[in-house]
């Protein structure tokens, strides 16, 4: 996250890290939102990705990530890793994605599923983005301590023109997406907060997840990150979570 402020420990309590094996511990390469309390919603390209090994763990109920061992109380291991049908790795969009644990999570304050926004309507007010991803673009750091930032929903017209020519994106930015950033710049996602939350502040739930943390032209820039919007994908994930 660019230009965020620490999170403190409940107040996110649906924000989980997903830890990658790659032979010398875990890495958090992604964030998730846990939306029942065995399933965790996630981007699809932090499972399907040609160098990188699908995720082992989440890490959950904790603002500080600590060390890439094995935590007993905030572990919890992936059963499946799975991917929406449509994603493909020719192109951005369907970027979403469900992670089924082995076990429920041990439910607290500091560790509860989240709700779904489910209005195609984009949100006017703003919208609070989390993560433990990139502070800086010029450099690989990362943040130890969950980080919240701002950002306001970027109409499909004023953010299409910022990704006309990419090759993943055939028809531009569509309506599955929603864009989102800062028009002054220096507030925004980046590399490893990707799979994260976009969320809405309401009165009766705390937080709603509005969007899937996708990807970006740079990070803390005026151009707007892109988002999988959580309203589109409604039907599939109620299949998955909740067949009955
Ligand atoms: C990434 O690489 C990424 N500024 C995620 C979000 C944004 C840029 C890059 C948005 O995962």
């Amino acid at each position: 996250i660019i230009g965020g402020e620490k999170a403190t420990l409940g107040e996110f309590p649906h924000m989980v890290a997903i830890g990658f094996d790659r032979g010398n511990g875990y890495q958090f390469d992604c964030g998730g939102a846990l939306i029942s309390d065995t399933y965790v919603l996630t981007a699809a390209h932090c499972i399907i990705n040609l160098e990188r090994v699908e995720p082992q763990i989440i890490r959950a109920g904790v603002v500080t990530l600590g060390d890439n061992t094995w935590h007993d109380e905030s572990d919890y291991r992936i059963a499946q890793n799975i991917p929406h049908p449509n994603y493909t790795h020719s192109s951005k969009y369907n970027d979403i994605a469900l992670l089924r644990l082995e076990k429920p999570v041990e439910v607290s304050e500091n560790l509860h599923a989240a709700c779904l926004y489910t209005s195609n309507l984009d949100p006017l007010t703003p919208l609070t983005i989390t993560g433990w991803g990139r502070i800086s673009t010029q450099q690989s750091l990362t943040s130890n301590v969950l980080l919240k930032t701002k950002v306001n929903a970027v109409s499909r017209e004023r953010c299409t023109p910022e990704y006309t020519g990419w090759r993943k994106l055939p028809s531009g930015i569509i309506d599955d997406q929603l864009c989102a950033g800062d028009p002054q710049g220096g507030h925004d996602a980046c590399q490893g907060d990707s799979g994260g939350p976009l969320q809405i502040s309401e009165s009766d739930v705390a937080y709603r997840i509005v969007g899937v943390t996708s990807f970006g032209k740079g990070c803390g820039t005026t151009t707007p990150g892109v988002y999988t919007r959580v309203s589109s994908y409604v039907d599939w994930i109620e299949s998955v979570v909740w067949p009955n």
